[in-house]
């Protein structure tokens, strides 16, 4: 598309939003930012660096005509497409996509996109460590924090582009075809922005919907809604999972992940030195060493990978030990499911810090992984009485006001070698900023515990 002298829309103004303006303006592009906050809740440097790009920025709503007037809509992934100017819009024929989608047809690497429900910035990063493990040099952006676009619009020329990608970005992707594509797995999530659950489901698999020849498209068959899926167009398809299984292509066998690539000999990996708790960690390590080998890396460096790799933070995050209590900051489990696997994770007992903003999903799921497991959990946030519902009679429970009142009341309630986990099933938007605010907040205040103050 020719895009001089044409009016492009950008609905938010948050990072991936900046990045395709900038872009746009760029080439020309007549563009105005729709932005639903008031300008003064906007952080002053982003309106500074929006408006020196000679933009027009609309603030505090969006205005159908500005939307219908468009050439072009370039729709924010945190931006729902339910909201009524952009349905006018479609509606009325104007192309909308997302930011990454506007990247991924400039980008003239190769990219890699990672998806699921759980664990994808970890596996992203692990990807990203893998290839530069390889010599190469990477780009790590995506859902887990750079716009793909800030790499196009950037100096630096890589080799690959390693991005998680959330099923948001799928939902504004048209003809997005990465060279390797991985879907983790899929739970329910996000039940506040799709009408149900298939329709997320639905989303997540379109991610393969645009590979062809050439291209690796590689599945967790151990989660039963993927195990009947099937990529076609000529795309190379690999399947894992924890256990050996006919038609999979990688899994774990006591402390070794065996990999055997069609053609190719089997290869193993030993796993004793990987750091990642948990089962789930295990899993997710097994589908990255068979992406590895599809793009090709060394078993060498895969094997000094898997040693060296050390997670991100705020997921599973070993924070302090305190009178022979660890506390754990899970602050980005931010969905039941997350939530369950890090409780499951450990074979100590367990005091659950949880609660946030509810999404909209069943907390009985969580409820069923406590019991037995979990010996209190300290609720908090908008969600407390949800939670307490599905607690009820299953496990102790307490209240708290706050994260400090909650980790006062965690660690009161525990005893030496047992672990307080922050993993709140629910998204931290109704106290924090985001996850990183509240996985900070939570350390602060068990740092402080630790220290005395
Ligand atoms: N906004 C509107 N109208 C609306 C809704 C929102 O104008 O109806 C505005 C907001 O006021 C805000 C802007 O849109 O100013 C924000 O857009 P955004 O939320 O899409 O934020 P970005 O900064 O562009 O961040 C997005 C991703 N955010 C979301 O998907 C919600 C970031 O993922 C991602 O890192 C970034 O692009 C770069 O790719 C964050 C996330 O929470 C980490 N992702 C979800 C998750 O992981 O669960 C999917």
């Amino acid at each position: 598309m020719e895009y001089v002298g044409k009016r492009a829309l950008v609905i938010g103004l948050g990072r991936s939003g900046l990045s395709a303006a900038q872009w746009l303006t760029g080439q020309g592009a007549r563009v105005t930012v729709s932005e639903k906050q008031e300008k003064e809740s906007i952080d002053e440097r982003v309106v500074r660096d929006a408006l020196n790009l000679g933009i027009t920025l609309e603030t505090g709503g969006h205005r159908e005509e500005t939307f219908l007037d468009a050439d072009i809509i370039i729709v924010s992934p945190g931006v729902p497409l339910t909201i009524p100017p952009l349905v006018a819009a479609r509606e009325a024929g104007v192309p909308v996509m997302g930011e990454m989608e506007l990247a991924g047809r400039l980008v003239d690497i190769p990219i890699l996109a990672v998806t699921g429900t759980n664990g994808k910035s970890t596996m992203t990063a692990f990807l990203a460590a893998l290839m530069e493990g390889a010599g190469l040099k990477v780009f790590m952006g995506g859902n887990i924090g750079t716009p793909l676009m800030e790499y196009h619009l950037g100096k630096g020329k890589k080799d690959v582009a390693v991005v998680e990608v959330s099923s948001f970005q799928i939902d504004t992707m048209e003809t997005f075809s990465p060279d390797l594509a991985l879907l983790m797995n899929i739970s329910p999530d996000h039940l506040d922005r799709y009408p149900d659950y298939e329709a997320y489901v639905a989303s997540k698999l379109r991610i393969f919907q645009n590979q062809g020849p050439g291209q690796v498209a590689i599945l967790n068959d151990g989660d039963p809604r993927l195990a009947r899926v099937a990529p076609g167009g000529g795309v190379t398809v690999l399947r894992y999972g924890l256990k050996a299984k006919t038609g999979r292509h990688a899994f774990l066998q006591g402390k070794k992940i065996r990999v055997s690539l069609p053609g190719q000999r089997e290869q193993d990996f030993d796993v004793t030195g990987f750091r990642l708790q948990g089962l789930h960690n295990l899993e997710n390590l097994v589908g990255g060493v068979l992406a590895g080998l599809a793009m090709k890396v060394d078993s060498q460096v895969i094997q000094e990978t898997i040693g060296r790799f050390e997670g991100l933070p705020h997921r599973l995050q070993h924070v302090e030990r305190i009178e022979g209590v660890d506390f754990y900051d899970d602050s980005k489990a931010t969905n039941v499911e997350a939530a369950a696997r890090s409780i499951s994770s450990f074979n100590c007992p367990v005091v659950l810090i949880a609660g946030g903003r509810d999404k909209g999903g069943d907390y009985g799921p969580l409820a069923e992984s406590a019991r037995g497991r979990v010996k209190t959990a300290v609720l908090l946030g908008e969600s407390r009485e949800l939670l307490e519902k599905a607690f009820h009679g299953v496990i102790p429970l307490q209240k708290a006001e706050d994260m400090e009142d909650a980790v006062t009341k965690a660690f009161a309630a525990s005893r030496a070698d047992e672990a307080v986990v922050l993993a709140p099933a629910c998204s931290s938007f109704d106290m924090f900023e985001d996850y990183v605010h509240r996985g900070m907040v939570f350390q602060e205040i068990v740092k402080g515990l630790a220290h005395g103050r």
